[in-house]
C-alpha cells in the first residue's frame, strides 16, 4: 500500500509568498529598492542593539526578518471572494477581523487571511489584507449596473488553480508537485496586467466616480497592489525613502514610538502612474501599486484599544494637516496618557501577555500556595519571584483607521467624501461563505490556555509532592 504525503499548509504559504515577493519585486522594481533600504536599516538597528539582537536569535532569528508580512488585494464579486477564501485556505490562510472603510471614504469592506495559530504565525507569517468593493455605494445606479457586468465577465481564477483547490479540499492536502503548480497557477490571480478589460471612456466615468472602483472593475483580476516587509526603525525608514528615490506617504499610521511599542505602525512610498493600454487601443495611465512597511508591536485588550481609539482621535484631530515630525510630535504627547511599562501594561489589564513558568522547581510549597489564593495576583507573585514570565503577545491585525490612511495615500489627492452605508458585516460574511474570526477572541483565548498551562505545571509539582 502506498501513502501519500502531503506538503504541509505553511509549506505551501512559504513558496508561495516567496514567488509573490520574486514577481512584485520584478514588477515593481521601486519595491525591490524598498526592500533593500529596510534590510540595510534592520541590519543597523540590530547592531546599535545587540539586546534586541539577542532576542531575535532566540525567536527564530534575522533569517525570518526578511519575508514579507503582508500584501493586499482588492475583489469585485461576492463570488470572488468565497473562491479566495477556498484559496487561501490552501494556504493556512483564515479570514481574520472585519474592518469597515466605508466611514474613511473607502467604498470597501475587508478581511485578512492570516495564520492562525502560533506556530504557522512563526514558520511564515504572510497575510493578505483583502477588500470588497461595495458597488452599492455606487450613487448612479447606471455606472453600478455597468460595473457589475463588466465584473461578471471576468473569471479571476486559472482552470489550474480551481482543480487544485477541489483538490485539496477533497484529499486533505497537496502532494509536492501538486503544491508546486498550486502556487504557479494562483500567483496568476495577482498578476498585473498593463491592458485594460473595458474602453477608455468606461475607466473615466469609473474613475470619476472614485478611483478605486476603477482599479477593481477594468482589469483581468486583483493584482497586488503592494507588499510589506518588517521593518525595526520604521521612522528611519521613512526618513530615508527620498534619498533612495521614493516618495513616502506624508504620515506614519497609526501609535507612536514608544519604549512599549503597541499595535501596528505602517507607512508607504505613494503608488506609482502607470502605462495602461485600453481596449479600445487608446493609452493611459493607471495609479495602483506602492511598497510598504510595517513594525509590530503588543496586542491591545478591549480596554487597551478603547484607549488608543480615543487618543487617537484626538493626536488626529490636533495634528491634522501637519507633517510627520510634528504629527508624532502630537501623537507622542497625546499617547503620554497611555501606560508605557510592561508591568503597569499588564497589572492595567491593557495589553495581552503569553505566560510560561520558568522552573517549577525553585517554587517552594508556601509561594505556591499564595500563588493559588487568587488568580491574578498569584501570577503576579511568581512574576515578581521571577518565576513565570510574562511575555507580551505581538498584534497580528490590521487597523482601520491606518489602513484608510494607507487606501488614502494611494488614491491620489482627490479627498472623497464619506459614504452614509455604514459598516455591513452580515453581507461581507455571506459573500464569504462563513463569518470571520474574531481577533480578540484569538488573543483572549492565547493568554487564557498559557495562564492554565502554568497552573497545570504548577498542580503536577503538587500532585507530585504528594505522591513522593
Ligand atoms: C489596502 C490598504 C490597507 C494595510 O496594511 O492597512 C493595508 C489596499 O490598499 O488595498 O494594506
Ligand atoms: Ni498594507
Amino acid at each position: 500500500m502506498t501513502t501519500t504525503t502531503f506538503v504541509s499548509c505553511d509549506e505551501i504559504r512559504h513558496r508561495f509568498s516567496t514567488a509573490m515577493s520574486a514577481m512584485y519585486q520584478a514588477e515593481v522594481p521601486q519595491y525591490a529598492t524598498l526592500v533593500e533600504l529596510v534590510e540595510q536599516v534592520n541590519r543597523e538597528t540590530l547592531k546599535k542593539d545587540p539586546g534586541l539582537a539577542e532576542r531575535f536569535a532566540e525567536a527564530g532569528g534575522p533569517a525570518r526578518l526578511g519575508v514579507e508580512r503582508h500584501g493586499a488585494i482588492r475583489v469585485g464579486t461576492a463570488a470572488e471572494l468565497a473562491m479566495l477564501r477556498r484559496l487561501f485556505a490552501v494556504m493556512g490562510m483564515h479570514p481574520v477581523g472585519y474592518y469597515d472603510l466605508s466611514e474613511a471614504g473607502v467604498p470597501v469592506h475587508s478581511t485578512a487571511f492570516r495564520p492562525i495559530d502560533d506556530g504557522s504565525l512563526a514558520s511564515n507569517p504572510f497575510r493578505i489584507f483583502t477588500s470588497l468593493l461595495r458597488l452599492e455605494l455606487i450613487e448612479s445606479a447606471e455606472l453600478r449596473k455597468r460595473a457589475a457586468a463588466i465584473l461578471a465577465e471576468r473569471d479571476i481564477f486559472t482552470l489550474g488553480a480551481r482543480e487544485l483547490i477541489a483538490r485539496h479540499e477533497e484529499q486533505g492536502g497537496l502532494t509536492d508537485e501538486q503544491a508546486e503548480r498550486f502556487v504557479e497557477e494562483t500567483l496568476e490571480t495577482f498578476r498585473w496586467h498593463r491592458d485594460a478589460t473595458v474602453d477608455r471612456d468606461t475607466y473615466d466615468a469609473l474613475h470619476a466616480e472614485h478611483r478605486l472602483i476603477a482599479d477593481v472593475v477594468c482589469f483581468r483580476g486583483p493584482h497586488i497592489n503592494h507588499l510589506t516587509p518588517r521593518t525595526l526603525n520604521i521612522d528611519e525608514v521613512q526618513r530615508r525613502m527620498p534619498a533612495a528615490g521614493m516618495y513616502p506617504k506624508a504620515i506614519i499610521e497609526g501609535p507612536p514610538r514608544r519604549d512599549c511599542p503597541i499595535l501596528l505602525r505602517q507607512t508607504s512610498f505613494k503608488a506609482l502612474e502607470e502605462q495602461v493600454r485600453f481596449a479600445d487601443e487608446r493609452q493611459g495611465t493607471h495609479t495602483a501599486r506602492f511598497g510598504e512597511i510595517e513594525q509590530r508591536g503588543m496586542a491591545l485588550t478591549a480596554k487597551g484599544r478603547t484607549l488608543y481609539d480615543r487618543l487617537l482621535t484626538t493626536a488626529r484631530t490636533r495634528s491634522a494637516g501637519l507633517d510627520n515630525r510634528a504629527h508624532q510630535q502630537t501623537l507622542s504627547e497625546v499617547f503620554d496618557e497611555f501606560p508605557d511599562g510592561e508591568a503597569q501594561l499588564r497589572r492595567e489589564g491593557l495589553t495581552f501577555f503569553d505566560y510560561r513558568l520558568i522552573d517549577y522547581r525553585l517554587i517552594d510549597k508556601g509561594r505556591e500556595e499564595d500563588a493559588g489564593r487568587d488568580e491574578d495576583e498569584g501570577l503576579e507573585a511568581l512574576i515578581a519571584q521571577g518565576l513565570v514570565s510574562a511575555r507580551p503577545i505581538t498584534y497580528e491585525d490590521f487597523l482601520p483607521v491606518s489602513a484608510a490612511g494607507i487606501f488614502q495615500s494611494n488614491l491620489g489627492d482627490s479627498h472623497h467624501e464619506t459614504y452614509t452605508g455604514n459598516a455591513n458585516r452580515d453581507v461581507f460574511e455571506a459573500a464569504l461563505g462563513v463569518s470571520v474570526t474574531d481577533e480578540l477572541e484569538l488573543y483572549r483565548a492565547l493568554e487564557r490556555r498559557s495562564i492554565k498551562r502554568v497552573r497545570e505545571r504548577l498542580s503536577e509539582k503538587s500532585q507530585l509532592e504528594v505522591d513522593g
